[in-house]
């Protein structure tokens, strides 16, 4: 077609032909994209708009990867959890005996929730089906689900709704649209390729409709929602996932929901928040963090306490109290939410190391909260000494690594009222850094506190 946009004569017929070729390719081209891509034609409503300042003020949410999984706990490998299916290579018909031994009697939605509120933590993502196919939910479409398939037979989400509404926390679903145990789920993409029993052949197309009326569903049986956190692109990059038919869905559905996809890109027309998966905005330690950071919708990281998301019975090696709240506050510094995740036990409890965890992160926001709370990333990026937070003429300056206590902010040099320490009111010492590139804060030894040494610049 590229040759339809040769200058043609000036010739009647010629200049007729070539209008038609061109509306042809104006044409065929928008038809594509819009399937494509996304929701081209996408406007957020007030609504959304206000949920997303409603996001960024929150700062703080917990991530639950709970599922059949959870029952291997891991399987004695330190890997990520929830991946067992694939990692061991589970045919489907063995694996599809997991729901039957998964009975979580010990599940209490309401110390969940009170947990979280303890913790200081705004929302909740939870997994309503992972990789593994599995509907933590009452779904009607399959009988794969938790209230049709397991002994336990009640609808864990719509119980964990109910509280979550009673408490004032919001309830995200994350969605995984990779999927290795639906038949119509082909070609497969780049795993699960060792699981024996997956179909050879099916229809796409009736996979995605598939998982558009279980969004459906989520959008229709719970009530309001925070939003959809999708999961999975990544393994047929190439596919036509038709999200802007997804996406149109669920904004007609639930106009104020955040959609937001890990598929590792610069968020796609539709999206309202983007997310960066175990690494700051701008970091790429993971590998597949190597896009840019938009300033166009609300940010969120998700990291993990140990090495998996989903219960790993071996996995020890859990983050520290101080690097879980240093990542927070460097996320905030970005304008970040911070998503931190827990992978409740077959049972139904949470993980007692988590729950201290939690606890004691809820203690330091008992006191610190303020300046992290409903305030905005910057004005100057996180540096190696700390993070920048700000709320109208109050910038939090978070020392996380005093060093010799001397502090450079480089590139910032505003007119401020006072400089005061946080946690005692008294003055801080500012001097202009020479050359006038920044300023320089000074720390005496005895003002440092352990995990963060806040300094309060009120502005003029
Ligand atoms: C995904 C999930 O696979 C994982 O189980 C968990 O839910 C996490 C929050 O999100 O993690 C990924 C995403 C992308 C890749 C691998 C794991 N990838 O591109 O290979």
């Amino acid at each position: 077609m590229a040759d339809a946009l040769e200058l043609p004569n000036l010739n009647l017929d010629t200049m007729r032909h070539f209008l038609l070729r061109l509306f042809a390719l104006i044409f065929f081209t928008g038809l594509l994209s819009t399937s494509l891509t996304a929701q081209e034609d996408y406007v957020p409503t007030q609504e959304n708009l206000d949920n997303r300042e409603w996001f960024q003020d929150a700062k703080y949410g917990l991530f639950v990867h709970w599922g059949v999984y959870s029952i291997m706990g891991g399987g004695g490998d330190p890997g990520i959890a929830e991946w067992i299916m694939e990692q061991k290579n589970i045919p489907i018909v063995q694996y599809e005996k997991l729901p039957g031994f998964f009975n979580p009697t010990q599940f209490d939605p309401a110390q969940w929730v009170s947990m979280v509120k303890k913790a200081g933590m705004k929302y909740i993502t939870i997994t309503s089906k992972h990789h593994d196919g599995f509907a933590m939910y009452d779904s009607k479409v399959s009988d794969y689900n938790i209230v049709d398939a397991t002994p336990y037979g009640k609808d864990v989400i719509g119980m964990l709704k109910e509280e979550c509404d009673k408490q004032g926390i919001k309830l995200f679903f994350y969605h995984s649209q990779l999927d290795w145990h639906q038949s119509d789920y082909f070609p497969h993409g780049r795993t699960g390729k060792g699981i024996a029993d997956r179909s050879q052949s099916g229809d796409f197309n009736t996979y995605i409709d598939y998982m558009n009326t279980q969004l459906t569903e989520l959008l229709t049986q719970y009530g309001e929602i925070g939003g959809i956190w999708f999961d999975g692109m990544w393994d047929k990059p190439d596919a036509d996932w038709r999200l802007g038919e997804t996406y149109a869905l669920i904004h007609k559905h639930q106009p104020g929901a955040l959609i937001g996809s890990n598929h590792h890109k610069m968020p796609y027309p539709g999206e309202d928040f983007m997310m960066f998966e175990r690494d700051l905005p701008g970091e790429n330690s993971m590998g597949f963090n190597n896009t840019g950071i938009s300033d166009a919708v609300p940010l969120e990281m998700c990291e993990t306490m140990n090495g998996s998301w989903g219960f790993n019975i071996i996995d020890q090696n859990y983050k520290s109290i101080e690097k879980l709240i240093h990542t927070m506050v460097r996320a905030a510094g970005y304008g970040a939410n911070f998503l931190l995740n827990t992978g409740p036990m077959p049972n139904g409890k949470i993980q007692p190391e988590n729950v201290d965890t939690l606890m004691a992160i809820g203690q330091w926001l008992e006191s610190y909260g303020e300046t992290v709370y409903g305030t905005r990333g910057g004005p100057v990026k996180p540096q190696e000494w700390g993070a920048l937070t700000t709320k109208e003429k109050t910038v939090f300056v978070h020392v996380l690594n005093p060093g010799e206590g001397v502090i450079e902010i480089e590139g910032y040099l505003p007119k401020i009222k006072s400089a005061k320490f946080f946690d005692d009111g008294s003055k801080v010492q500012v001097k202009v850094k020479k050359g006038k590139t920044g300023m320089v804060l000074t720390i005496p030894k005895e003002k440092v506190k352990p995990t963060d040494t806040v300094i309060v610049l009120t502005l003029q």
